[in-house]
């Protein structure tokens, strides 16, 4: 059956949502809706999408949905998911799915009452090159996780122009890249108990700090060492890879630049490759980010047809919204937060 779906929100990142959705099938984009109406009618026209809005509550009046893609920014997802999840839409919201805890936990708690399901875009652990990692740690049998380094350092203004909105945010790269890293580091070494983090601010245009190193501990005794800058100066330029060492009881891995992925067991050393798959529209340096919207959007699909929870839901990333704030508030008071603490 195929399924139809809208996108509110037409700015930037959105264009690399839409040619996601070309990728799968069984789907069809029926109409966007933006506030500003001139990106409304551009995109519509640019994907060949037969209707445009303005308004959400016209969006829903007039098309019968199966499904949202919310690509706008953070300060607009709680009246956003208030109006789709009074209407049980179905929803994908990206990240960061909202700007402080309590309106985080509002919109799942709305979602919830109305029994709608709810998906943050968490992309990351949706990269080819990271899935690789994890399948090649079950290839090769690798057991108990105890310490991953996840590190996220550039220096290519890419990074940011196209998102000017965040040179005003007080707290800028935890937000808008800490919340992926953290991820990943659950998605590794499973939930996380206290975090340290140091900030920086290393670029005098942005209010907010431009690189952070965090310490997390986590469930099972492992430890995260997670860090991201976006002035850290190396040729060729690491945008935008995640670079991520893993080591476990009986073996490492480690996915290095360019998608080069060691394995290690004793007396064992296999070389792999985490490149993600060419699609026409992608290109360097945001390939790996663009490829994983497919997979994103795959994982949100399926879940619907299946009526399983998606692995990132809102209550999913609830936890690595936790980090974040704890993070704040540790570069704040200088000390090791408890995640249960606050
Ligand atoms: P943007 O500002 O370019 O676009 C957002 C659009 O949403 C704007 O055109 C705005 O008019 C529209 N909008 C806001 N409120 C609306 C409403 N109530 N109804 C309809 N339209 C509304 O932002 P962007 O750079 O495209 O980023 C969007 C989100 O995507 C951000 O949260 C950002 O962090 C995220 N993002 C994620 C990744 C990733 O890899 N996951 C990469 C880049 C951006
Ligand atoms: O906004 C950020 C994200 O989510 O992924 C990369 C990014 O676009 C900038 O570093």
């Amino acid at each position: 059956m195929k399924l139809k779906g809208a996108i509110i929100g037409c700015g930037f990142f959105a264009h690399n949502h839409m040619q996601a959705w070309n990728e799968i099938k069984n789907i069809e984009i029926v109409a966007v809706c933006d506030l500003d109406k001139k990106k409304a009618i551009s995109f519509s026209k640019k994907f060949k999408i037969a209707h445009y809005y303005t308004d959400i509550n016209k969006l829903l009046d007039l098309e019968n949905l199966d499904f949202v893609d919310v690509v706008t920014t953070m300060e607009t997802h709680l009246s956003i998911g208030k109006i789709l999840s009074k209407r049980k839409v179905a929803t994908s919201i990206q990240k960061p799915f909202a700007e402080n805890l309590q309106d985080a936990k509002k919109i799942v708690s709305l979602y919830e009452k109305t029994k709608t399901p709810l998906m943050v875009h968490e992309n990351f652990r949706w990269q080819t090159p990271l899935m690789t990692l994890k399948k090649l740690e079950k290839q090769y049998q690798l057991k108990k996780p105890q310490y991953s380094k996840i590190s996220f350092r550039h220096a290519n203004p890419v990074g940011y122009t196209n998102q000017a909105y965040l040179y005003d945010l007080e707290e800028y790269l935890i937000l808008d890249v800490g919340i992926h890293l953290y991820d990943l580091s659950r998605f590794f070494l499973g939930e996380a108990t206290s975090v340290y983090t140091i900030n920086q601010n290393t670029n005098k245009k942005f209010k907010g700090e431009t690189a952070f190193t965090s310490l997390v501990r986590h469930e099972n005794g492992g430890v995260s060492i997670i860090d991201a800058s976006i002035s850290s100066i190396k040729t060729p330029d690491r945008f935008a890879q995640t670079l991520v060492n893993v080591e476990y009881e009986n073996g490492s891995i480690d996915l290095d630049y360019d998608y080069n992925i060691t394995v290690h067991k004793k007396g064992l050393k296999k070389l792999h490759k985490g490149n993600p798959r060419k699609l026409k529209w992608i290109s360097k340096p945001w390939d790996q980010i663009q490829e994983s919207i497919v997979n994103t959007h795959n994982h949100f699909i399926s879940c619907l047809n299946m009526k399983r929870v998606h692995d990132t839901s809102g209550a999913d990333n609830i936890k690595s919204l936790s980090l974040v704030f704890a993070s704040y508030q540790s570069n704040k008071h200088r000390k090791e937060i408890q995640l249960n603490e606050k």
